[in-house]
């Protein structure tokens, strides 16, 4: 006998993954409804389903095989359906949410809301209908995977809302370090400021010094790094500007014809406040040297203050020239008093015929346009010798000297 409701609702149901996939328990004292209902479900497109006639032991077999689905009848000797639910009730997740379609003879409204008040999912009358109960467990299954979807989807975005909490937290706590980092070495007084010659190559006859920023600041690290975290927490300027002052004042040693070179980044060579500090400054040769480490966007206002820092009678040089964005469109539009070529194109200079080619041409591309060419980071006699056959005029570099306190320069002959 071939119902051919069922047939239907079968053949759709055999391609259904939420049955496939589901496990369902029946629990009925009467092997003969195990039996059937058993059948109806695999029919129905179910692949593990479970039966048992003892209600004592429905709990742990519960725990044991996790259904996600329970066929209870109601009316079984030893422990009833309401009592197999009650039990049920603290098995299992808090937020997990398993079905109970209770199975009855008594069609009974008394009978249905004794049931449902026990927390039934559903309710369903025997002698059993094979596609109601079907089409119930099929909607009972759909409900209780849209569940466990959303509960896995929560889940992920409590996951995700605490991996941003964390995130967000290790930045705050990162840059309250960098910012106390930065305030210790500001409030610590005026960094130490070393100075390295810079000197005319053919005759090793020193011209100028340039002034070098060291904090004695934890941990050791180069002072860019501490221009940067400084930029980072919003006081590199600030950062800049003591350290300019300090060379500044240090400089005062040097006898008054001596030029001093100083570092400056775009953004504090744009700051108000450096021509306040060195526009008095006219009695001394003063080199502004220009370091480029991130493109420069605005370069009218750039321009703009290096025009008043000019007429305040400094001298403008291009920093590490050939390196990073320290490109020739940056020297064009500046139009420094000085080039200073990157100590990459320095290093080894003897001996690679390439870079040679490229100093040669800065030698005349600067002599044309009026700069004047300083080599930086020459560390042999060999690549001094060949700067100064290649016609560059001036040079620095820890052959020439290295970066020094000015107590170990004054005085001495260099000076
Ligand atoms: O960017 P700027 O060229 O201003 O950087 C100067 C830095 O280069 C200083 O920190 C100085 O100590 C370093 N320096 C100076 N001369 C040499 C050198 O001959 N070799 C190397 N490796 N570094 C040098
Ligand atoms: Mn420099």
């Amino acid at each position: 006998m071939t119902d051919p409701r069922l047939l239907e609702v079968a053949a759709e149901e055999a391609a259904d993954p939420v049955m496939a996939g589901a496990t369902v328990l029946v629990v009925d004292d009467h092997p003969p409804n195990c039996i059937l209902l058993k059948r109806i479900l695999t029919k129905a497109g179910v692949a593990d389903v479970h039966t048992t006639g003892d209600p004592l032991g429905v709990v742990e077999l519960v725990e044991h095989l996790r259904p996600d689905l329970v066929l209870l009848d109601l009316h079984m000797p030893g422990m009833d359906g309401v009592a197999v639910m009650g039990a049920l009730a603290a098995v299992g997740g808090a937020d997990e949410h398993l079905p109970v379609i209770v199975l009855t003879a008594d069609a009974t409204s008394a009978a249905r809301d004794r049931v449902l008040e026990a927390g039934a999912t559903d309710f369903l009358t025997k002698p059993v209908d094979r596609s109601e109960v079907v089409l119930r467990v099929r909607n009972h299954l759909k409900a209780r995977a849209l569940h466990a979807r959303l509960q896995i989807h929560n889940r992920e975005l409590e996951n995700e809302v605490e991996t941003r909490r964390r995130v967000e937290e290790e930045a705050r706590v990162e840059r309250a370090e960098k910012e106390r980092r930065i305030r210790a070495i500001l409030d610590a007084g005026p960094p130490t400021i070393v100075f390295q010659p810079i000197a005319e190559l053919a005759t090793g006859q020193v011209v100028s010094y340039e002034a070098l920023t060291r904090f004695a600041a934890e941990p050791q690290r180069p002072p860019d790094q501490w221009f940067t975290e400084a930029s980072e927490v919003g006081r590199g300027v600030e950062l800049e500007l003591a350290s300019v002052m300090a060379a500044l004042a240090e400089a005062e040693r040097l006898p008054p014809e001596v030029g001093v070179s100083i570092n400056v980044s775009p953004a504090a060579a744009t700051s108000p406040d450096l021509v306040d500090l060195l526009g008095p400054e006219r009695g001394r040769r003063l080199l502004l040297e220009i370091t480029e480490h991130e493109r420069i966007d605005d370069y009218e206002s750039l321009l703009d203050a290096l025009g008043r820092l000019r007429e305040a009678g400094v001298r403008l040089a291009v920093d590490d020239a050939g390196a990073g964005f320290s490109s020739l469109q940056h020297i064009l539009t500046l139009r420094p008093d000085v080039i200073k070529l990157d100590i990459s194109l320095t290093r080894d200079i003897d001996q690679d015929p390439i870079k040679r080619a490229l100093a040669s041409s800065l030698v005349s591309f600067s002599a044309d346009i009026g700069s004047r060419l300083v080599a930086e980071g020459i560390e042999t006699e060999s690549e001094r010798t060949t700067l100064v056959d290649l016609g560059v005029p001036w040079g620095q570099g820890y052959h020439l000297g290295r970066p020094a306190p000015l107590d170990a320069i004054v005085g001495s002959p260099l000076s």
